[in-house]
Parts: structure tokens; C-alpha cells; sequence
């Protein structure tokens, strides 16, 4: 019956924890998860065990809003988040798992002069790397979302917008799900439940990492754990330049299908769009404060749906159905911290604010490659985290969509 069997749509249980592995990854969400698979698939790495504290995709993989575009403001963004892009394309095929990713036109409204003038900038970086973006005006942002609010009687008006045709969403949990089924059919072990407590460096290199379930030796060691970035970081002698934040998001029932694209406005901190089930996906800015927490506010629904409703006015009898938050480990520049380390085996996969889900394909392929060369590819080379120590930040402030 072999060949009738359809793939495996079970992951195998949490075996023991075997005393070394010649990669371990700490951290189960969709960035972890697609490196141990790229590892496994493309550098022929099998001894690999991926740790999480808790379960598979249960971190910022299942709270963030889905998004995946490439309209970046900096050659070094939009080169990363266009590879990315590119991949989502024809990541169901490559994982024979349905992510279920969508293109979706992508406008971010300037509602200033300043704002034009950042999304003229952006929308010719982008086509100079080959990026549909262009900036546009009333007009055509009528003919894209017509039951957008357009109009003058508002504190805001919209002016233009960059508009990024080629943007897209996927489902976020079937991404790390796919990632995890295909690692573990080449035998990557999967460990839910263990918690990473402690590494023993010694000699410029980690020797040891302690769990809640016993330790293991180990030949190299990722950290992805967005969110927690500096309390793991912390654990191999690394100061991130990282500001760990709660960032919120909810959806509304589900409404009939009428928005065409996915909706941002950087000046009213907010972004809109619906669901293959017909939910509002919607989102707004980090919260002010630090916060090691992922509780939900009235406060921020209250603020959100204000500005929303200025672009959706005949939305105001909707309900809010699920709110919910992540941690937002936000780096001064606005770029990821990725690559090689001080320490000889010891990688990190961190900085992921708000920006980390669309990131995902890129980042399993990139880790995995600046493991197994043990070289920071080219290609992350700006992300390096001695960046701040050299004052080389990268300055992605202007399109990360919320700011803070
Ligand atoms: O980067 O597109 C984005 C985004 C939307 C919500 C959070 N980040």
C-alpha cells in the first residue's frame, strides 16, 4: 500500500532527548522550524533536535497577522523580504502542506507630504530591485478598495498611497505546521515541553545546553525564539540591543467578502484586511510600554477601532470576536539581528518586532545555510548584531508598517 499512503499529517511523539546533537535549535515556531528543515533537506544535517518551552508554532508563529510583502525602504530589507516572498510563492509545493498563501494588493495611505514623499522613496527602491510597488492617488486607490473612505471631512485624509500589487497573506500556523512535518519525515526531532535553562560556553563555543528534561551536548546551536530573544541571548553572554514589547491584534465576526487588499496607515497606526473566512484582520501599533505579557486591553481596541472606522465608517456596528498579543522584540533600526555570533558555534535568529512572520521562508533557508558554511551569507551580512557596536544600523523605520 506504500504508494497510496497520503503524506503524514501526524507528528511523530516527543522522543527522549539523546545525550548530543549536531545541531540543536532552540525555539519551535515557523523561523526554527524552517531551518531545521532547510538543514535537513539541503545540507544533509539529520542529527538535529528543535527545543520549545512550549509547543510547535505556539509562540509569535500563532500571533501575528499573517502579512507577506517585500515593499521594504531599504536595499537590504527589500532584497531579504523579496527572497521571502518569492519562496511563499511555492512553499504549499515545496512542503505538499497547504499554506494557503494568497496575493493580496498591499497599499500603505500617506496622509501627509511627509508620508508621499517616503513612499515615492520607497516605491523607487523597490523597482530599482525589481519589487511591483508604485505610488498612487485618489483615483486609483477608488478603483482598488472602493469602499474606502476617501473623503475630506476627516482628520486624516488619505493623499496616496504606495501600492504593492503582489502582496499576499498565508495561514500562519499551517506554515510552521508544514515546516514541522516535513523536518520531522527526515528526522529532525521535535522536543515540546523543554524549556532551555542554561548553556555551558567554554572556549569561545557552547559545549552544553540544559533543559527541563536533562542536558545535551551539543555541535552547534541556533537561538529563534521571538520574544524571548534577550533572555536566551543572555544565556550565551549576548546583549542584544532589543526592547521586548506587546503587540495587539484582533479579528472581527465574519462579514461577507468586500476588501479587495490589505490596508495600512502608518500615520493612524492601524491596518485591515479580511480573511479567506471573511474576519477583519486588525492591528495597530505596539503598545507603549514594555511588557513581558500577552494579555489584551480595551484600551487598544478602543484606540484601533477609532481609526479604523475613519477609513470604514459603515463598519461601526461589527464585533470584535478574538483579541489577542505577542511580544514584539523591537530593534533600534528596525531590521532582524541574524547570523554568526562572537561565539564559534552559537547563531541567532532574533529581532523580529513586527516583521517576523512574512521573514519566515527566507530566514529557515539563510540559517540554515550560515550554519552548515558556518559564513554569514551574503545576503545577511547588514543584519549582523555587531551593526549597533559600529553605528551600521540598517534604518527600516519608514515601512515597518507600525511603528511604535
Ligand atoms: O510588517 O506588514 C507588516 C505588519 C503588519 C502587521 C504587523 N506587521
Amino acid at each position: 500500500l506504500g504508494r497510496f499512503r497520503p503524506p503524514s499529517r501526524e507528528l511523530p511523539a516527543t522522543p527522549d532527548l539523546k545525550p548530543h546533537y549536531d545541531v540543536v535549535i532552540i525555539g519551535a515556531g515557523g523561523h526554527g522550524l524552517a531551518a531545521a528543515y532547510n538543514l535537513a533537506r539541503y545540507w544533509g544535517v539529520r542529527s538535529i533536535a528543535v527545543l520549545d518551552r512550549g509547543y510547535i508554532g505556539g509562540g509569535n508563529t500563532a500571533r501575528n497577522t499573517a502579512i507577506v510583502r517585500a515593499n521594504y525602504l531599504t536595499p537590504e530589507g527589500v532584497g531579504f523580504y523579496k527572497e521571502s516572498m518569492q519562496l511563499f510563492e511555492t512553499l504549499s509545493q515545496e512542503l505538499d502542506f497547504n499554506v494557503m498563501y494568497t496575493r493580496k494588493p498591499h497599499l500603505t495611505l500617506a496622509h501627509t507630504d511627509a508620508s508621499i514623499r517616503t513612499m515615492r522613496w520607497r516605491a523607487e527602491v523597490n523597482t530599482h530591485l525589481g519589487v511591483r510597488s508604485e505610488l498612487v492617488f485618489r483615483d486609483e486607490i477608488a478603483a482598488i478598495e472602493p469602499r474606502l473612505h476617501l473623503g475630506d471631512d476627516v482628520r486624516y485624509p488619505v493623499l496616496g498611497a504606495l501600492y504593492h500589487p503582489v502582496g499576499g497573506t498565508a495561514r500562519h500556523d499551517a506554515v510552521a505546521w508544514g515546516y514541522a512535518m516535513r523536518a520531522a519525515e527526515l528526522g529532525v526531532e521535535i522536543h515540546q515541553l523543554t524549556e532551555v535553562t542554561g548553556l555551558d560556553v567554554a572556549g569561545g563555543s557552547v559545549r552544553r545546553v540544559h533543559t527541563n528534561r536533562g542536558s545535551i551536548e551539543c555541535g552547534q546551536v541556533l537561538q529563534a525564539v521571538a520574544g524571548a530573544s534577550s533572555e536566551v541571548a543572555r544565556m550565551a553572554g549576548l546583549k542584544l540591543a532589543i526592547r521586548t514589547v506587546p503587540l495587539q491584534a484582533c479579528v472581527s465576526q465574519p462579514l461577507k467578502p468586500f476588501l479587495n487588499a490589505i490596508i495600512v496607515s502608518g500615520s493612524l497606526h492601524c491596518y485591515i484586511w479580511q480573511s479567506q473566512r471573511g474576519e477583519l484582520v486588525m492591528g495597530g501599533a505596539v503598545d507603549p510600554y514594555p511588557l513581558w505579557s500577552t494579555r489584551s486591553t480595551l484600551d487598544f481596541k478602543e484606540g484601533l477601532m477609532a481609526h479604523i472606522l475613519e477609513l470604514f465608517p459603515f463598519l461601526s456596528e461589527v464585533r470584535v470576536m478574538r483579541q489577542w498579543a505577542g511580544m514584539a522584540d523591537m530593534t533600534p533600526d528596525f531590521a532582524p539581528i541574524m547570523g554568526k555570533t562572537h561565539l564559534d558555534n552559537y547563531y541567532i535568529d532574533a529581532g523580529w518586532g513586527t516583521w517576523g512572520f512574512k521573514a519566515t521562508p527566507v530566514c529557515g533557508k539563510r540559517m540554515a545555510e550560515c550554519i552548515a558554511t558556518n559564513r554569514q551569507p551574503d545576503i545577511l551580512a547588514a543584519f549582523h548584531h555587531d551593526r549597533f557596536l559600529r553605528f551600521e544600523q540598517v534604518g527600516e523605520a519608514g515601512a515597518a508598517s507600525v511603528g511604535s
